[in-house]
């Protein structure tokens, strides 16, 4: 659907009249109509590092997801307030681990005696709460375009009988660890934070050597293999694509596999007339789609399938955020505490220093 003209023109007349002060960042998850007014778009790992690029901008509005935000804010000065425009995006992945849970499980990890041998890796999709937690116990922050090395690094820190601890994500943990690492399905186990010690025995905990917390994304998840053999019988040549928060066996039948920067490059770079079904999210499908005409995009899913919470950032609340902070009014600030910033920044930092 064509954007409000008379709320475009607002958004430029703010952004205008705000000029440097103001640095808006778009997720590639985001709306057409909000992300048309984005300084710099990118994945959750581009943003956080492009977050601090502009040392001189007062505000940075964030079109994005609440977790993502609260990264900006950790990674940006002091004196840089962050500004999500609809508090309500936020991220069911995310929420999924909540901090009281995640020390509920690691006590847990002591009393079956592992606690020594584990390593917490936290996917960049958890709250700063979560990060902060990872930053204290010797842990890591991963994204999907770096999660290999990061487990790689986290297999290192305890010797041969290291376990690692991934937050919140099942699926990329999994498909890191046995696609990427060479674990085995049965070297890891799913703690669910909703039974008593994780529905999990100490000797099972014991044996393991991934624990994968219980939590996966509600758009990603629902990719299936049915559809991947569907649209195979359908399109000769078909190239499927989907990103690693997707189950298992829906990324042991596609044909490439990786974050949504590399799906963006992945698309460019094909040949004209080539064919490819994308199983991320639908905004940028549809974007990938209309940006190459000559290649023959397709979505993953027979009904449309977005972030809901991405798409809570619509064009009248940036109009809102845009125009209050040229009446020099900051509305939804995400502002983390400075311990948790402090906690969660080491476990970024040991993020930004992994090889490559
Ligand atoms: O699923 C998401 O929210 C993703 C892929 C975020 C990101 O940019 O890494
Ligand atoms: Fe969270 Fe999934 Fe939405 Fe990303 S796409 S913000 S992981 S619910």
């Amino acid at each position: 659907a064509a954007s409000d003209p008379d709320l475009v023109a607002r958004a430029l007349a703010a952004k205008a009249a705000l000029g440097d002060k103001v640095f808006v960042l778009g997720h590639h998850y985001q709306r057409d109509e909000v992300i048309q007014f984005a300084d710099v778009t990118g994945d959750s790992f581009k943003l956080a590092r492009d977050a601090a690029a502009r040392p001189e901008a007062e505000y940075i509005v964030f079109c994005g997801v609440h977790f993502m935000a609260e990264s900006a804010d950790i990674l940006t000065g002091p004196d840089q307030q962050v500004i999500l425009p609809d508090l309500a995006a936020g991220c069911s992945m995310a929420d999924m681990a909540r901090i009281a849970q995640v020390e509920k499980a690691w006590e847990a990890l002591a009393e079956a005696g592992v606690q020594d041998q584990v390593v917490p890796v936290t996917y960049m999709n958890s709250s700063a709460a979560i990060k902060a937690f990872c930053g204290r116990n010797g842990g890591v922050v991963c994204t999907s375009s770096n999660a290999e090395v990061a487990l790689d690094w986290a297999f290192e820190q305890k010797g041969e009988d290291t376990k690692v601890l991934f937050l919140p994500d099942q699926h990329l943990g999994r498909n890191t660890a046995v696609l990427k690492l060479g674990y085995s399905l049965d070297d890891c186990v799913v703690w669910n934070p909703h039974k008593p010690n994780g529905g999990l025995t100490a000797d099972e905990l014991r044996a393991a050597r991934v624990i994968l917390w219980k939590g996966h994304c509600s758009v990603h998840g629902r990719f299936t293999v049915d559809v991947v053999d569907e649209l195979r019988a359908k399109i000769p040549d078909l190239n499927v694509m989907v990103h690693p928060e997707c189950p298992h066996e829906v990324v042991l039948k596609a044909d490439h596999v990786g974050s949504t920067e590399y799906i963006i490059k992945t698309i460019e770079a094909a040949p004209s007339g080539s064919s490819w079904a994308i199983g991320t999210e639908l905004n940028l499908v549809q974007r990938l789609a209309l940006a190459h005409p000559d290649k023959n995009i397709v979505f993953l899913d027979r009904n449309v399938c977005y972030c809901s919470t991405m798409n809570r950032i619509d064009l009248p609340h940036f109009v809102w955020a845009m125009e209050s902070l040229v009446e020099g009014v900051v509305v939804n600030r995400i502002e983390v505490d400075p311990q948790t910033e402090q906690d969660a920044l080491v476990a970024l930092q040991r993020m930004l220093d992994l090889p490559g």
